[in-house]
């Protein structure tokens, strides 16, 4: 089986590092020097797409995609959700307005979000400890959507992984093979 699931977030969220933490093969990127605000963060940022691939235990793969932060490329959005499984947003604490960008990309991906399932990530916590967990939790009741919010590192494979597993259990329990219960209800 091939699943997709698509990365998304504000620029520096960690897009890139994410996939390229997880991916078992060389990842595809398409990083552009980055200028105006965007260069003051860091040097280089996503232009079109990431593009990597992670195998899961029992053969099955899934395709990782991660589209560019900046909104003069938003155009690839919605080309890049199509036909995934679910979206993981990222969200960088350290930037002052991080809770304003997740509201602005729930409401870029809204109808994705609501046909399919999502995952927030939250990054840089190391950085900056607040807005905390409970605070987006908060945000995304606001919001009515449930979703799964967690603390991690785009650079860590572990942490990746973590939100590829919650999306994957949050879309279909079965497919997380390392739930007890799901041996005991055989
Ligand atoms: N300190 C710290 N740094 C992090 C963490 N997660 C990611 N980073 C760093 O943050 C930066 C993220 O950069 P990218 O992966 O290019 O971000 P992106 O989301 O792809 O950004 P665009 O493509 O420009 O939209 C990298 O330098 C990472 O090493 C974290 O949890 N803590
Ligand atoms: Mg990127």
């Amino acid at each position: 089986m091939h699943h997709k699931i698509l990365f998304s977030g504000p620029v520096g969220a960690g897009k890139t590092t994410a996939i390229a933490a997880i991916s078992d093969v060389t990842p595809v990127v398409t990083e552009a020097r980055a200028r105006d605000r965007t260069r003051l963060m860091k040097p280089h940022t996503t232009v079109a797409m990431d593009y990597g691939v992670m195998e899961l235990e029992g053969g099955d793969k899934v395709h990782l995609y991660g589209t560019p932060g900046q909104p003069r490329f938003d155009f690839m959005w919605e080309i890049l959700a199509e036909g995934g499984l679910g979206i993981i947003l990222l969200i960088d604490n350290s930037a002052a307005d991080a809770m304003y960008r997740l509201r602005h990309f729930l409401d870029a991906f809204d109808e994705v979000i609501r046909r399919t399932s999502l995952v927030v990530g939250i990054t840089k916590m190391d950085l900056a400890p607040t807005p905390t967990l409970a605070d987006y939790s908060e945000r995304l009741e606001q919001a009515g959507i449930r979703a799964p919010v967690l603390e991690v590192d785009a650079r860590s494979a572990d942490d990746v992984a973590l939100l590829i597993e919650a999306l994957l259990y949050t879309i279909d329990p079965g497919l997380d093979a390392g739930d007890p219960r799901a041996e005991t209800a055989q």
